[in-house]
Protein backbone atom coordinates (compact mmCIF):
# COMPACT_ATOMS: atom_id res chain seq x y z
CA UNK A 1 0.00 0.00 0.00
CA UNK A 2 1.10 3.31 -0.72
CA UNK A 3 2.35 5.70 2.03
CA UNK A 4 0.75 8.33 3.25
CA UNK A 5 2.03 12.03 3.67
CA UNK A 6 0.74 14.74 5.54
CA UNK A 7 2.67 18.42 4.62
CA UNK A 8 1.98 21.25 6.85
CA UNK A 9 3.19 24.58 4.10
CA UNK A 10 2.41 22.82 1.14
CA UNK A 11 1.86 25.97 -0.53
CA UNK A 12 5.41 26.99 0.16
CA UNK A 13 8.55 26.79 -1.42
CA UNK A 14 9.67 23.64 0.26
CA UNK A 15 6.29 22.23 0.37
CA UNK A 16 5.54 22.14 -3.01
CA UNK A 17 9.58 20.45 -4.04
CA UNK A 18 8.76 17.95 -1.04
CA UNK A 19 5.23 17.11 -2.53
CA UNK A 20 6.79 16.74 -6.01
CA UNK A 21 9.39 14.35 -4.74
CA UNK A 22 7.14 12.23 -2.49
CA UNK A 23 4.87 11.67 -5.81
CA UNK A 24 7.66 10.23 -7.30
CA UNK A 25 7.96 8.05 -4.71
CA UNK A 26 4.91 6.83 -5.25
CA UNK A 27 3.33 8.10 -1.79
CA UNK A 28 -0.40 9.64 -1.26
CA UNK A 29 0.18 13.38 -0.54
CA UNK A 30 -1.84 15.14 1.50
CA UNK A 31 -1.68 19.19 2.30
CA UNK A 32 -2.60 21.43 4.80
CA UNK A 33 -3.48 24.60 3.51
CA UNK A 34 -4.90 27.34 5.80
CA UNK A 35 -8.17 29.07 5.13
CA UNK A 36 -7.77 32.43 3.34
CA UNK A 37 -9.95 34.79 1.13
CA UNK A 38 -7.59 34.30 -2.07
CA UNK A 39 -6.09 30.80 -1.50
CA UNK A 40 -2.82 30.87 -3.79
CA UNK A 41 -2.09 26.97 -4.78
CA UNK A 42 0.61 28.55 -7.59
CA UNK A 43 3.24 26.43 -6.60
CA UNK A 44 1.37 23.55 -6.54
CA UNK A 45 -0.78 24.33 -9.70
CA UNK A 46 0.70 21.37 -11.61
CA UNK A 47 0.27 19.06 -9.31
CA UNK A 48 -3.03 20.17 -7.90
CA UNK A 49 -4.90 16.71 -9.42
CA UNK A 50 -2.60 14.24 -7.67
CA UNK A 51 -2.55 15.85 -3.80
CA UNK A 52 -5.39 15.82 -1.57
CA UNK A 53 -5.51 19.34 0.25
CA UNK A 54 -6.96 19.79 3.54
CA UNK A 55 -8.26 22.87 5.51
CA UNK A 56 -6.48 23.72 8.84
CA UNK A 57 -3.90 26.32 10.84
CA UNK A 58 -1.30 25.38 12.83
CA UNK A 59 -2.87 28.07 15.26
CA UNK A 60 -5.56 25.87 15.45
CA UNK A 61 -4.93 22.58 17.28
CA UNK A 62 -8.69 21.13 16.33
CA UNK A 63 -8.18 21.50 12.76
CA UNK A 64 -4.69 19.61 12.95
CA UNK A 65 -6.16 16.70 15.00
CA UNK A 66 -9.14 16.29 12.67
CA UNK A 67 -6.39 16.25 9.52
CA UNK A 68 -4.54 13.53 11.59
CA UNK A 69 -7.82 11.61 11.94
CA UNK A 70 -8.34 11.82 8.04
CA UNK A 71 -5.15 11.26 6.85
CA UNK A 72 -3.57 8.65 9.32
CA UNK A 73 -0.23 9.67 7.58
CA UNK A 74 3.32 7.64 8.07
CA UNK A 75 4.91 10.66 7.51
CA UNK A 76 4.25 13.92 8.70
CA UNK A 77 7.09 17.04 7.12
CA UNK A 78 5.66 20.11 9.09
CA UNK A 79 7.20 23.04 7.38
CA UNK A 80 4.71 25.82 8.10
CA UNK A 81 5.38 28.93 9.61
CA UNK A 82 5.83 32.22 9.28
CA UNK A 83 8.97 32.11 8.00
CA UNK A 84 10.22 35.59 6.98
CA UNK A 85 12.49 37.30 9.77
CA UNK A 86 11.92 40.56 8.97
CA UNK A 87 8.18 39.96 10.07
CA UNK A 88 9.61 38.53 13.35
CA UNK A 89 10.07 42.10 14.83
CA UNK A 90 6.49 43.43 13.07
CA UNK A 91 4.67 40.45 14.00
CA UNK A 92 6.29 38.67 16.95
CA UNK A 93 3.46 37.09 18.62
CA UNK A 94 2.41 35.74 15.76
CA UNK A 95 5.81 33.96 14.78
CA UNK A 96 5.93 32.85 18.36
CA UNK A 97 2.32 31.35 17.91
CA UNK A 98 3.01 29.97 14.49
CA UNK A 99 6.70 29.42 13.99
CA UNK A 100 6.97 28.25 17.75
CA UNK A 101 4.08 26.72 19.73
CA UNK A 102 2.67 25.34 16.26
CA UNK A 103 5.24 22.72 16.33
CA UNK A 104 3.69 21.76 19.77
CA UNK A 105 0.09 21.61 18.04
CA UNK A 106 1.67 19.46 15.67
CA UNK A 107 3.17 17.13 18.04
CA UNK A 108 0.14 16.74 20.45
CA UNK A 109 -1.91 16.06 17.12
CA UNK A 110 0.69 13.18 16.42
CA UNK A 111 1.24 11.81 20.01
CA UNK A 112 -2.65 11.82 20.40
CA UNK A 113 -4.01 10.08 16.38
CA UNK A 114 -0.65 8.99 15.24
CA UNK A 115 2.03 8.27 17.58
CA UNK A 116 3.94 6.06 15.10
CA UNK A 117 4.17 8.32 12.47
CA UNK A 118 7.21 9.90 11.31
CA UNK A 119 7.47 13.90 11.71
CA UNK A 120 10.11 15.99 10.47
CA UNK A 121 10.41 19.88 11.97
CA UNK A 122 12.07 22.32 9.70
CA UNK A 123 14.38 23.70 12.01
CA UNK A 124 16.58 26.43 11.22
CA UNK A 125 20.18 27.88 10.98
CA UNK A 126 18.84 31.28 12.26
CA UNK A 127 19.03 29.33 15.39
CA UNK A 128 22.47 29.27 15.30
CA UNK A 129 22.12 33.22 15.17
CA UNK A 130 25.88 34.96 16.79
CA UNK A 131 26.93 30.94 16.87
CA UNK A 132 30.94 30.89 16.11
CA UNK A 133 31.23 29.45 12.23
CA UNK A 134 30.94 26.46 10.93
CA UNK A 135 28.02 25.31 12.85
CA UNK A 136 27.07 21.52 13.47
CA UNK A 137 24.84 19.29 15.40
CA UNK A 138 26.84 20.35 18.17
CA UNK A 139 27.11 23.93 18.10
CA UNK A 140 25.12 26.03 20.56
CA UNK A 141 22.17 28.08 19.89
CA UNK A 142 22.61 32.01 19.70
CA UNK A 143 19.19 33.14 17.57
CA UNK A 144 19.16 36.66 17.03
CA UNK A 145 15.45 37.55 16.48
CA UNK A 146 11.89 36.58 16.85
CA UNK A 147 11.76 34.35 14.10
CA UNK A 148 15.47 32.29 15.29
CA UNK A 149 13.92 32.45 19.22
CA UNK A 150 10.70 30.47 18.10
CA UNK A 151 12.34 27.94 15.63
CA UNK A 152 14.93 26.97 18.97
CA UNK A 153 11.19 26.66 20.73
CA UNK A 154 10.05 24.38 17.82
CA UNK A 155 13.41 22.51 17.75
CA UNK A 156 13.81 21.63 21.43
CA UNK A 157 10.12 20.54 21.78
CA UNK A 158 10.78 18.05 19.15
CA UNK A 159 13.65 16.90 20.62
CA UNK A 160 11.52 16.70 24.28
CA UNK A 161 8.72 14.84 22.78
CA UNK A 162 11.20 12.40 20.82
CA UNK A 163 12.73 11.60 23.96
CA UNK A 164 9.68 12.02 26.58
CA UNK A 165 6.92 9.88 23.91
CA UNK A 166 9.17 8.02 22.00
CA UNK A 167 8.27 9.38 18.74
CA UNK A 168 10.18 9.05 15.98
CA UNK A 169 10.49 13.22 15.36
CA UNK A 170 14.00 14.87 13.80
CA UNK A 171 14.51 18.57 13.76
CA UNK A 172 16.59 19.20 10.05
CA UNK A 173 18.63 22.09 10.76
CA UNK A 174 18.91 23.43 7.41
CA UNK A 175 20.58 26.55 5.98
CA UNK A 176 19.45 29.04 3.46
CA UNK A 177 17.91 26.80 0.36
CA UNK A 178 16.42 28.84 -2.80
CA UNK A 179 14.76 28.55 -5.99
CA UNK A 180 12.80 29.94 -8.49
CA UNK A 181 9.80 29.54 -6.34
CA UNK A 182 11.22 31.45 -3.58
CA UNK A 183 9.42 34.46 -2.17
CA UNK A 184 9.96 37.52 -3.75
CA UNK A 185 10.52 39.22 0.00
CA UNK A 186 14.08 36.61 0.30
CA UNK A 187 17.34 38.65 -0.70
CA UNK A 188 18.26 35.98 -3.30
CA UNK A 189 14.98 36.08 -5.23
CA UNK A 190 14.69 39.51 -4.64
CA UNK A 191 18.28 39.89 -6.30
CA UNK A 192 17.55 37.64 -9.21
CA UNK A 193 13.82 39.48 -10.13
CA UNK A 194 15.62 43.16 -9.94
CA UNK A 195 18.45 41.73 -11.82
CA UNK A 196 15.90 40.60 -14.86
CA UNK A 197 13.70 43.93 -14.63
CA UNK A 198 17.12 46.47 -14.43
CA UNK A 199 18.15 44.31 -17.91
CA UNK A 200 14.44 44.16 -19.66
CA UNK A 201 14.53 48.20 -18.71
CA UNK A 202 11.44 48.26 -16.33
CA UNK A 203 13.36 49.00 -13.31
CA UNK A 204 16.29 51.52 -12.79
CA UNK A 205 17.51 50.17 -8.95
CA UNK A 206 17.54 47.95 -6.07
CA UNK A 207 17.14 48.84 -2.87
CA UNK A 208 19.21 46.33 0.00
CA UNK A 209 20.14 46.43 3.32
CA UNK A 210 23.19 44.61 4.99
CA UNK A 211 25.47 43.48 1.82
CA UNK A 212 28.12 41.94 4.05
CA UNK A 213 25.82 39.36 5.46
CA UNK A 214 27.39 36.01 5.00
CA UNK A 215 25.41 32.57 4.26
CA UNK A 216 25.49 29.49 3.03
CA UNK A 217 22.89 29.41 -0.09
CA UNK A 218 22.10 25.95 -1.56
CA UNK A 219 18.96 24.81 -3.99
CA UNK A 220 15.28 23.79 -2.45
CA UNK A 221 15.37 21.09 -4.47
CA UNK A 222 18.57 19.28 -3.07
CA UNK A 223 17.56 20.10 0.42
CA UNK A 224 13.98 18.32 0.52
CA UNK A 225 15.45 15.32 -0.51
CA UNK A 226 17.26 15.51 2.72
CA UNK A 227 14.31 16.20 4.64
CA UNK A 228 12.61 12.19 3.24
CA UNK A 229 15.93 10.50 3.76
CA UNK A 230 15.92 11.87 7.72
CA UNK A 231 12.60 9.62 8.16
CA UNK A 232 14.18 6.56 6.46
CA UNK A 233 16.55 6.33 9.01
CA UNK A 234 16.64 3.36 11.52
CA UNK A 235 16.75 5.55 14.79
CA UNK A 236 15.32 9.59 14.89
CA UNK A 237 18.43 12.30 15.03
CA UNK A 238 18.98 15.63 14.06
CA UNK A 239 21.07 16.96 10.85
CA UNK A 240 22.33 20.23 9.78
CA UNK A 241 22.04 20.28 6.02
CA UNK A 242 23.75 22.96 3.91
CA UNK A 243 26.19 22.82 1.46
CA UNK A 244 29.34 24.32 3.51
CA UNK A 245 30.34 26.92 1.35
CA UNK A 246 29.61 30.27 2.35
CA UNK A 247 29.21 33.55 0.16
CA UNK A 248 28.17 37.42 1.20
CA UNK A 249 24.80 39.43 -0.29
CA UNK A 250 27.70 41.91 -2.12
CA UNK A 251 29.12 38.28 -3.79
CA UNK A 252 25.21 37.34 -4.62
CA UNK A 253 24.27 40.45 -5.97
CA UNK A 254 27.97 40.61 -8.17
CA UNK A 255 27.14 36.92 -9.87
CA UNK A 256 23.49 37.58 -10.37
CA UNK A 257 24.03 41.21 -12.33
CA UNK A 258 27.59 40.07 -13.87
CA UNK A 259 25.69 37.25 -15.31
CA UNK A 260 23.42 39.44 -17.03
CA UNK A 261 26.25 41.93 -18.03
CA UNK A 262 24.91 44.46 -15.50
CA UNK A 263 27.73 46.26 -13.55
CA UNK A 264 25.92 46.24 -10.39
CA UNK A 265 27.16 49.43 -8.51
CA UNK A 266 25.39 51.08 -11.16
CA UNK A 267 22.23 49.75 -9.60
CA UNK A 268 22.11 48.84 -6.05
CA UNK A 269 21.52 51.56 -3.67
CA UNK A 270 22.24 50.67 0.13
CA UNK A 271 19.59 51.81 2.21
CA UNK A 272 19.71 51.27 5.99
CA UNK A 273 15.64 51.17 6.87
CA UNK A 274 15.75 47.17 5.21
CA UNK A 275 18.81 46.53 7.78
CA UNK A 276 17.36 44.39 10.63
CA UNK A 277 17.46 45.23 14.48
CA UNK A 278 19.92 42.76 15.22
CA UNK A 279 21.19 40.56 11.92
CA UNK A 280 22.88 37.39 11.74
CA UNK A 281 26.42 37.79 9.95
CA UNK A 282 28.77 34.20 9.62
CA UNK A 283 26.28 31.13 8.78
CA UNK A 284 28.10 27.94 7.28
CA UNK A 285 27.11 24.36 8.02
CA UNK A 286 29.31 21.79 8.63
CA UNK A 287 27.02 19.06 7.24
CA UNK A 288 29.62 16.32 7.67
CA UNK A 289 26.96 14.31 9.33
CA UNK A 290 24.32 14.79 6.82
CA UNK A 291 26.96 13.34 4.05
CA UNK A 292 28.03 10.05 6.38
CA UNK A 293 24.51 9.10 7.63
CA UNK A 294 22.72 10.49 5.17
CA UNK A 295 24.58 9.63 2.29
CA UNK A 296 23.43 13.29 1.25
CA UNK A 297 25.04 16.19 -1.12
CA UNK A 298 24.18 19.28 -2.75
CA UNK A 299 23.84 18.72 -6.65
CA UNK A 300 23.41 22.23 -7.38
CA UNK A 301 26.48 25.07 -6.38
CA UNK A 302 26.02 28.65 -5.77
CA UNK A 303 26.94 29.71 -8.78
CA UNK A 304 24.12 27.10 -11.00
CA UNK A 305 21.80 28.25 -8.31
CA UNK A 306 21.62 31.88 -8.94
CA UNK A 307 21.64 31.35 -12.64
CA UNK A 308 18.94 29.13 -12.60
CA UNK A 309 17.11 31.87 -10.50
CA UNK A 310 18.06 34.59 -12.55
CA UNK A 311 17.08 32.50 -16.44
CA UNK A 312 13.71 31.92 -14.58
CA UNK A 313 12.61 35.51 -13.57
CA UNK A 314 13.97 36.71 -16.74
CA UNK A 315 11.95 34.15 -18.43
CA UNK A 316 9.02 35.06 -16.48
CA UNK A 317 8.88 38.47 -16.93
CA UNK A 318 9.17 38.19 -20.82
CA UNK A 319 5.93 36.45 -20.96
CA UNK A 320 4.79 39.24 -18.77
CA UNK A 321 4.73 42.04 -20.95
CA UNK A 322 4.31 45.54 -19.89
CA UNK A 323 4.20 44.82 -16.39
CA UNK A 324 5.71 47.87 -14.37
CA UNK A 325 8.62 47.21 -11.28
CA UNK A 326 7.72 48.47 -7.94
CA UNK A 327 10.82 47.06 -6.13
P1 LIG B 1 7.49 29.58 2.83
O1 LIG B 1 7.36 30.88 3.54
O2 LIG B 1 7.67 29.55 1.37
O3 LIG B 1 6.21 28.67 3.18
C1 LIG B 1 5.61 28.70 4.44
C2 LIG B 1 4.35 27.87 4.41
O4 LIG B 1 3.75 27.89 5.72
C3 LIG B 1 3.28 28.36 3.44
O5 LIG B 1 2.66 27.25 2.84
C4 LIG B 1 2.29 29.08 4.35
O6 LIG B 1 0.99 29.13 3.85
C5 LIG B 1 2.36 28.15 5.55
N1 LIG B 1 1.83 28.75 6.78
C6 LIG B 1 2.23 29.90 7.38
N2 LIG B 1 1.54 30.10 8.51
C7 LIG B 1 0.69 29.05 8.64
C8 LIG B 1 -0.28 28.67 9.60
N3 LIG B 1 -0.53 29.43 10.67
N4 LIG B 1 -0.96 27.52 9.44
C9 LIG B 1 -0.74 26.75 8.34
N5 LIG B 1 0.16 27.04 7.39
C10 LIG B 1 0.86 28.19 7.53
O7 LIG B 1 8.69 28.80 3.56
P2 LIG B 1 9.75 27.75 2.96
O8 LIG B 1 9.06 26.79 2.11
O9 LIG B 1 10.93 28.50 2.47
O10 LIG B 1 10.25 27.03 4.31
C11 LIG B 1 9.57 25.88 4.82
C12 LIG B 1 9.90 25.73 6.29
O11 LIG B 1 11.29 25.59 6.47
C13 LIG B 1 9.50 26.92 7.16
O12 LIG B 1 9.13 26.41 8.43
C14 LIG B 1 10.79 27.71 7.29
O13 LIG B 1 10.78 28.50 8.47
C15 LIG B 1 11.80 26.59 7.34
N6 LIG B 1 13.13 26.89 6.85
C16 LIG B 1 13.30 27.40 5.60
C17 LIG B 1 14.57 27.60 5.08
C18 LIG B 1 14.77 28.17 3.73
O14 LIG B 1 15.91 28.60 3.46
N7 LIG B 1 13.79 28.17 2.85
C19 LIG B 1 15.75 27.23 5.89
C20 LIG B 1 15.45 26.65 7.18
C21 LIG B 1 14.18 26.48 7.63
P3 LIG B 1 0.47 30.36 2.91
O15 LIG B 1 0.80 29.94 1.51
O16 LIG B 1 -0.99 30.37 3.22
O17 LIG B 1 1.19 31.59 3.34
P1 LIG C 1 17.23 34.77 6.11
O1 LIG C 1 16.98 35.08 4.56
O2 LIG C 1 16.90 35.92 6.97
O3 LIG C 1 18.61 34.21 6.21
O4 LIG C 1 16.13 33.66 6.40
P2 LIG C 1 16.86 36.44 3.75
O5 LIG C 1 17.04 36.08 2.33
O6 LIG C 1 15.65 37.23 4.12
O7 LIG C 1 18.14 37.30 4.27
C1 LIG C 1 19.47 36.85 4.11
C2 LIG C 1 20.43 37.97 4.46
O8 LIG C 1 20.37 38.99 3.44
C3 LIG C 1 20.41 40.26 4.07
N1 LIG C 1 19.76 41.28 3.23
C4 LIG C 1 18.47 41.27 2.85
N2 LIG C 1 17.48 40.38 3.08
C5 LIG C 1 16.26 40.65 2.56
N3 LIG C 1 15.26 39.76 2.74
N4 LIG C 1 16.01 41.78 1.83
C6 LIG C 1 16.97 42.71 1.60
O9 LIG C 1 16.72 43.75 0.96
C7 LIG C 1 18.27 42.45 2.14
N5 LIG C 1 19.45 43.12 2.08
C8 LIG C 1 20.34 42.39 2.75
C9 LIG C 1 19.68 40.06 5.39
O10 LIG C 1 20.01 41.11 6.31
C10 LIG C 1 20.16 38.69 5.79
O11 LIG C 1 21.33 38.80 6.56
C11 LIG C 1 15.84 32.62 5.49
C12 LIG C 1 14.37 32.22 5.68
O12 LIG C 1 14.03 31.29 4.68
C13 LIG C 1 14.16 31.57 7.03
O13 LIG C 1 12.83 31.07 7.11
C14 LIG C 1 15.15 30.41 7.17
O14 LIG C 1 15.00 29.80 8.42
C15 LIG C 1 16.59 30.92 7.00
O15 LIG C 1 16.69 31.51 5.71
C16 LIG C 1 17.62 29.81 7.10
Amino acid sequence: MAKRALITGITGQDGSYLAELLLDKGYEVFGLVRRSSTVSLERVQHIEDRITVLSGDLLDLNSLLTAFEQVQPDEVYNLAAQSFVPASWTQPVLTGEATGLGVMRVLEALRHVSPRARLYQASSSEMFGAAPAPQSESTSFYPRSPYGVAKVYGHWITVNYRESYGLFAVGGILFNHESPRRGLEFVTRKVSDAAARIKLGRAEELRLGNLDARRDWGFAGDYVEAMWRMLQQDEPGDFVVGTGVQHSVRDLVELAFGYLDLDWRKYVVEDDRLRRPADVENLVADPSKAENELGWEPQVDFKGLIRMMVEADLERLRGQPGERETS
